[in-house]
């Protein structure tokens, strides 16, 4: 409520905003959540409380009049099309030199994403969180986050007999052939729910096409773990379509929290305060990043240390096409939620989900997430005039990680006499290279924070998100950023409560 005073407030419901607030109220601590976002526990007319992906409607993107598909066009045409501005789950942020896919609402980027829930492999590890203890996160905090998230892989035998996974065993054999590791992902889809769905025992969702606008039945988001577990301590108060603009020290000690609330039409309602002791900063990486740059350069927060902003990274995701032999069909019937990739990390710093492309009709594509070790490193600052946070993020930076994924796929193409196609991302344009669907970094751990995501200069302050993550992870990042943040949350209830 406006003007209370609670011991902590937690801006963001994703996956590290999750963790810390269930982890805070087990521990006896009451804690206020702040998301920007819709609730999303509500159907709409059709019975479903998500629209379904081939039919973007007015629940699909964040406060936009056109949908901003993250494939641009098919077969030479563009698909995108005009929606009602509404508060939609998939935010689509444009930057100079690239657009950010992140979540909105209760549960983050847990509603959208693909549930490839992916521990890096250790010899990896310390490149990607070097000042942390590798054996306490592969003992303890990795198979926290597993279990919390629900991880599985699906069941061997169905795989290798099921249409629905055509194009994986494809994916399977043209990377072997090639002399490519084909590794399987685990998800947190419950596969024992998508067997019945192709069983036509349940209703379909994977198998009905629905993903990136968020997933009706099968996908253990938040909203199935870690969030109903915050609901059953009776200690979190969530309050969706409210979001932070501004955290001030307060005169008496802790925060000062300034809260807008939204219409689903994007309009500020009313303005709230609330006062924290301790403040958790889990507004995903692009979020806390643009909150903390703001609040440093404009004297909210100004003892921050000059590392907020620093160390952005793409995850190096750059997406590819191909198209198959005619003797190579990849089926008109796809699953959404992809369960293998293609390993060439070591050799040439690629790791590549073979990920569905689920038109409904044959179209011989094989279609490729990829993340490299791309080496660009990003900056956001503020820009006084506009009085916008900015990302000095350049679209030519992502050429590394091209290269990176092209040591895989010009040597399938090579095997296979095959060529990319130039169909989807525009108009004879070969690669997505446009886009990220994983921003890291921006309060890099040991950086803008101790090694426990404590910022620098204002005690009660905290990254508990991707933000902390120096922009890799050689695999998808919701298993790291969940593991860590339990990490640091058991530290911080321990020597700071
Ligand atoms: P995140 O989940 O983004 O949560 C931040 C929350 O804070 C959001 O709900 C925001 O609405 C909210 N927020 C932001 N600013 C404010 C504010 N000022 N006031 C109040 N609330 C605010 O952060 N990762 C995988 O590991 N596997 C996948 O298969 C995968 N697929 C993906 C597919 C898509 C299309 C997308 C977009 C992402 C995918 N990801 C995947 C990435 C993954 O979802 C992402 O790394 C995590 O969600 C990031 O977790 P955080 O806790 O950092």
């Amino acid at each position: 409520a406006d003007g209370a005073r609670v011991p902590a407030l937690v801006i963001g419901s994703g996956y590290g905003g999750s963790v810390a607030a269930l982890r805070l109220a087990q521990a006896g601590v009451d804690v206020q959540m702040i998301e920007m976002g819709m609730a999303w526990d509500t159907p709409g007319a059709d019975g479903k409380i998500f629209c379904a992906t081939p039919n973007p409607d007015q629940r699909s993107f964040w406060l936009r009049t056109r949908t901003k598909q993250p494939f641009s066009n098919f077969l030479g045409f563009p698909i995108d099309k005009d929606i009602p501005r509404y508060t939609g789950v998939l935010d689509a942020e444009e930057f100079s030199g690239i657009t950010v896919y992140q979540g909105r609402g209760v549960g983050g980027g847990s509603l959208v994403n693909g549930g490839m829930a992916v521990t890096p492999k250790r010899e990896n590890f310390g490149a990607i969180l070097p000042t942390v203890n590798a054996d306490e996160m592969y003992n303890v905090y990795y198979p926290r986050a597993n279990a919390g998230l629900g991880v599985a892989s699906i069941r061997p035998a169905w795989f290798e007999t099921t249409d629905w996974y055509q194009f994986a065993r494809v994916g399977r054999k043209q990377a072997q052939r090639s002399g490519f590791p084909f590794v399987f992902v685990p998800d947190v889809y419950d596969w024992n729910y998508m067997e019945q769905e192709a069983a036509g025992t349940a209703t379909k969702s994977a198998l009905a096409g629905e993903i990136l606008f968020g997933n009706n039945y099968g996908k253990k988001s938040l909203q199935k773990t870690y969030l109903p577990q915050i609901a059953a301590t009776g200690r979190v108060t969530i309050s969706p379509l409210h979001r932070v603009t501004q955290v001030v020290p307060a005169s008496g000690g802790g925060y000062t929290v300034t809260i807008e609330q939204l219409t689903t039409a994007g309009a500020v309602s009313a303005i709230k305060t609330v006062t924290a002791d301790k403040v958790f900063f889990a507004a995903g990486s692009v979020g806390t990043s643009k909150l903390l740059v703001k609040l440093k350069a404009t004297g909210a927060l100004p003892n921050l240390n000059g590392e907020v902003g620093k160390g952005w990274g793409d995850n190096g995701n750059v997406m590819v096409g191909r198209a198959n032999q005619i003797w190579d069909p990849t089926g008109a019937s796809q699953s959404t939620i992809p369960c293998g990739g293609i390993d060439n990390w070591a050799a040439g710093g690629a790791f590549a989900e073979v990920a569905p492309l689920p038109t409904g009709i044959e179209t011989w594509a094989s279609f490729y997430l990829s993340i490299t070790k791309n080496p660009n490193r990003a900056q956001f600052t503020w820009n006084p005039t506009t009085r916008a946070v900015e990302l000095n993020w350049q679209t030519a930076w992502k050429q590394p990680g091209i290269d990176m994924a092209k040591t895989i796929f010009d040597k399938i193409n090579a095997t296979e006499g095959t060529i990319y196609r130039t169909d989807l991302f525009g108009t004879y344009k070969t690669w997505g290279d446009h886009l990220t669907y994983h921003p890291l970094g921006g309060a890099v751990l040991g950086k803008a924070t101790d090694n426990y995501g404590r910022l620098a200069g204002h005690p009660g302050l905290y990254a508990i998100d991707g933000s902390l993550i120096p922009g890799n992870t050689s695999v998808n990042p919701f298993v790291t950023i969940t593991a860590l943040a339990e990490r640091n949350i058991e530290k911080i209830i321990a020597t700071d409560f």
